[in-house]
């Protein structure tokens, strides 16, 4: 086993998932501002260190993935975040690509930025303590969408990334996220997602990239959130499985979904699912930041002071989660 084939298993084995708290300021503004609370660094600290520091950090939590920001903060202690992680069991992860922007002679759809000195600052975030990496390309889905431009540029972009943080001994997170917006079906999910996701490997694979030292966050099989013709919970399922089994190689250890805007009920319920009908040598976990901080941040909103109440969500949410990663949880569970 390699030293970065470890570092993963540790972040996604025996029911583990991460914690994606890496919203870019602008996204934790939107998050903030929907719950009337202003978006200072003091509060984006002050509602991280309240799940940094919960007890499901310990029990079901593998990986934090921060943002730059909150890996240069200090928790009220004056502790460094990495070591409120770390003094969990947990791994602390970061965020790298500067944000996905309009892509040259396709400017309806994205390339992700950030790899202009990339080197330079994966080396200062070993230094802070991150052993694990995330860099997100996303892709749209409409009558000309994805281009095989857009497909191919990120999928090269993920490769020089992910070759980059193994050289620095951190674990890249290869996340492709194709989006639920639209009126698509579940069929065109899959299509798009099987030939998104066979291209990463490709470029992968090009650019030497060690598979068993990764971990692949994608994109569950959903009809698109304004399709009329939804698909069951079983079919996500079922269909999920057999796109990541034609399109993963078998040399990467695991698979830890992105929740995509999907409910927290939703997302835990398609994991479970995914888990008890895995037919395939993957782990398969989570990666979620709006189905594991949905309903903890709007509880923290209404009682800012409530640290254990706010904490108390989180667990309820990370522990379901952790059960779906096991294939045990069950309605009456969440209900408990
Ligand atoms: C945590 O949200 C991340 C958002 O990043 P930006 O602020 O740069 O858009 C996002 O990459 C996230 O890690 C994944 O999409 C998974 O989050 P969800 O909410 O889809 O589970």
């Amino acid at each position: 086993m390699s030293e970065l084939n470890q570092i993963a298993l540790k972040i996604i084995s025996d029911g583990k998932g991460i914690l994606a708290a890496d919203e870019s300021n602008g996204t934790m503004t939107k998050r903030l501002e929907a719950v009337n609370v202003a978006s200072t660094p003091e509060n984006r600290l002050l509602f991280r260190e309240i799940l940094f520091s919960s007890t499901s950090i310990r029990e079901c939590i593998g990986g934090v993935i921060l943002y730059d920001e909150t890996i240069n903060q200090t928790t009220s202690l004056k502790n460094s975040i990495p070591d409120l992680i770390s003094s969990s069991g947990a791994v602390t992860g970061i965020k790298v690509d500067t944000g996905a922007k309009e892509l040259a002679n396709s400017p309806e759809e994205k390339i992700t930025e950030g790899l202009d000195g990339l080197r330079l600052r994966l080396k200062k975030y070993y230094q802070l303590g991150a052993r694990f990496t995330k860099w997100r390309g996303v892709y749209y889905i409409n009558r000309t969408s994805p281009s095989k431009l857009a497909i191919h540029c990120n999928a090269h972009a993920l490769a020089r990334y992910s070759a980059l943080v193994q050289e620095c001994g951190m674990v890249p997170i290869v996340e492709p996220e194709v989006l639920m917006d639209g009126d698509h079906s579940a069929e065109t999910c899959f299509e798009v997602t099987s030939e998104v996701i066979k291209k990463c490997f490709e470029e992968l694979i090009l650019h030497k990239v060690d598979l068993s030292g990764i971990i692949l966050k994608p994109n569950m099989i959903l009809a698109g959130n304004s399709s009329k013709n939804k698909i069951s919970n079983e079919e996500v399922s079922s269909q999920t499985l057999s796109c990541l089994k034609e399109s993963v190689p078998s040399e990467v250890p695991g698979i830890a979904f992105l929740s995509g805007g999907q409910s927290e009920i939703e997302a835990t319920e398609n994991l479970n699912l995914i888990n008890k009908n895995n037919n395939t040598n993957f782990i398969m976990t989570y990666s979620y930041g709006r189905a594991l901080q949905q309903s903890a941040i709007k509880f923290w909103s209404k009682n800012i002071k409530d640290v254990q109440g706010t904490q108390n969500i989180f667990n309820h949410r990370a522990k379901m989660c952790t059960m779906a990663a096991q294939g045990k949880w069950s309605k009456e569970l969440e209900n408990k």
